[in-house]
This record gives structure tokens, C-alpha cells and sequence, in this order.
């Protein structure tokens, strides 16, 4: 029987893409760039990632050393608090879990991290937010290298949030026992903001 695809797939199709779409978001192809300064730059050369907790340094890798790391690639939709969202975004990079399994912390701790970056934006992050896959450290963006506008060499993805929490250009992870706001956070963004609640606002639920 000859089926065609204009009859049958596209109203299930619709009903699966609008049930993708978190509350008050509209879909976009695009992949716009949006940062609070300008696009840093850092050579690979002189990058290095530090995690650490409180004042202690639990480890630090060169670029190199980052790249041997075990790799994930992850394909995932991603939304902006400023409303747009992109499906099936490809990403490659290294997981939280894996980063944390690294310097020997295998149990998933509890706590916070505050996310630093080159050019001084930050974000708080819960660790529950950032275990069990949610979240990766991602150099790579539909196999290539990540430009420098979205955040490469290495930038912060946490999918399931809005897409502030997933800093650019980042450089240090510190675990914290207590949650602090980041940059937006201390601005007047949510402390957490996860888009299925519209988490957008302080005050917000
Ligand atoms: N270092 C840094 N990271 C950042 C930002 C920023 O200004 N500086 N902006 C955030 C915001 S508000 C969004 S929506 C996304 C945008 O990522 P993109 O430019 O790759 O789309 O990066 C987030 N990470
Ligand atoms: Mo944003």
C-alpha cells in the first residue's frame, strides 16, 4: 500500500514536536548566539580545566589531557529563557559523571557548583542537576569543533535547563555545600530554572 507522508506522518509528527516544546517556547532552526560581553578567546595551548572543591584543587587537566578523557556524544534539544528552543542539537564532550569519577569521587555527591568562565560569567548549578548523564563539559558540536561564539573550546551543556546554565568557555567547576547565585541568578533569573516549570524569574515556582 503506498502511504503518503504528508497524510498520515505529519499530524502525529506535529502533536510529538509540540510535546518537545516547553511552556511559552517557539522553535527555531537557527542557532542564535547570545552572551553578556564578547566571545572569548583562549588558545589551546594555555586552557586548562580546574575542578575543585572549597579552596582545595581536586584536579586540573591541560587540553590534552582533557581530550583523552572518555567521550559522550549526546543528541539533545536545547531552549533560551528567551524563548527559543532547537531540537536534536549534537553534542560530544565529557560527562559531569565521568570528570567526577576522574579525581576519584565515584558516589554522587551532594552539594552545588559554581561554574566560572573565561571573561567572569558564572552560574550555580545543583550537582543533582549535573549527575547521572544531565550534563557534560562539550567540545564538540555536530562533530566539529566548537566555534568560539557557542562557547569553544569547552563549554558547560546542562540541556534539561534553560540555556544560560550552559556556560561558555569554562574553566573552572567548584563544588560548593551551598548553593550562590551566578551572574543571571544574581540578576534576577531562577535559582534553578528548569523550562518545563517556566523556572524563568525569581519568584517564579
Ligand atoms: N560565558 C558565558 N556563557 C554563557 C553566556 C554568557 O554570556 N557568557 N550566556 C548564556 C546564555 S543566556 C545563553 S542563552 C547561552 C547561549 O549559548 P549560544 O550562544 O551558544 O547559543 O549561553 C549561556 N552561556
Ligand atoms: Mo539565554
Amino acid at each position: 500500500m503506498l502511504v503518503t507522508r504528508g497524510f498520515k506522518g505529519r499530524p502525529r509528527g506535529d502533536v510529538a514536536l509540540r510535546s518537545r516544546l516547553p511552556p511559552g517556547q517557539f522553535l527555531t532552526p537557527e542557532f542564535p548566539v547570545l552572551t553578556a560581553g564578547p566571545t572569548q578567546h583562549t588558545s589551546l595551548d594555555r586552557w586548562s580545566l580546574s575542578l575543585q572543591h572549597g579552596g582545595a584543587l581536586l584536579g586540573k587537566w591541560t587540553w590534552q589531557q582533557f581530550e583523552a578523557l572518555p567521550q559522550t556524544e549526546t543528541v539533545t534539544d536545547i531552549h533560551c529563557v528567551t524563548k527559543w528552543s532547537k531540537f536534536d542539537t549534537r553534542w560530544r564532550g565529557v560527562t559531569i559523571d565521568d570528570l567526577l569519577k576522574a579525581v576519584g569521587l565515584e558516589a554522587a555527591p551532594t552539594g552545588f557548583l559554581m561554574a566560572h568562565c573565561d571573561g567572569g560569567y558564572t552560574t550555580n548549578l545543583a550537582l543533582t542537576d549535573l549527575i547521572e548523564g544531565k550534563a557534560m563539559i562539550a567540545t564538540h558540536f555536530d562533530d566539529l569543533p566548537l566555534l568560539p561564539s557557542h562557547g569553544g573550546p569547552a563549554r558547560l551543556l546542562v540541556p534539561h535547563l534553560y540555556f544560560w546554565k550552559s556556560a561558555k568557555w569554562v574553566r573552572r567547576l567548584a563544588l560548593r555545600d551551598e548553593d550562590k547565585p551566578g551572574f543571571w541568578e544574581s540578576l534576577g533569573y531562577h535559582i534553578r530554572g528548569d523550562p518545563w516549570q517556566e523556572q524563568r524569574y525569581e519568584g517564579d515556582r
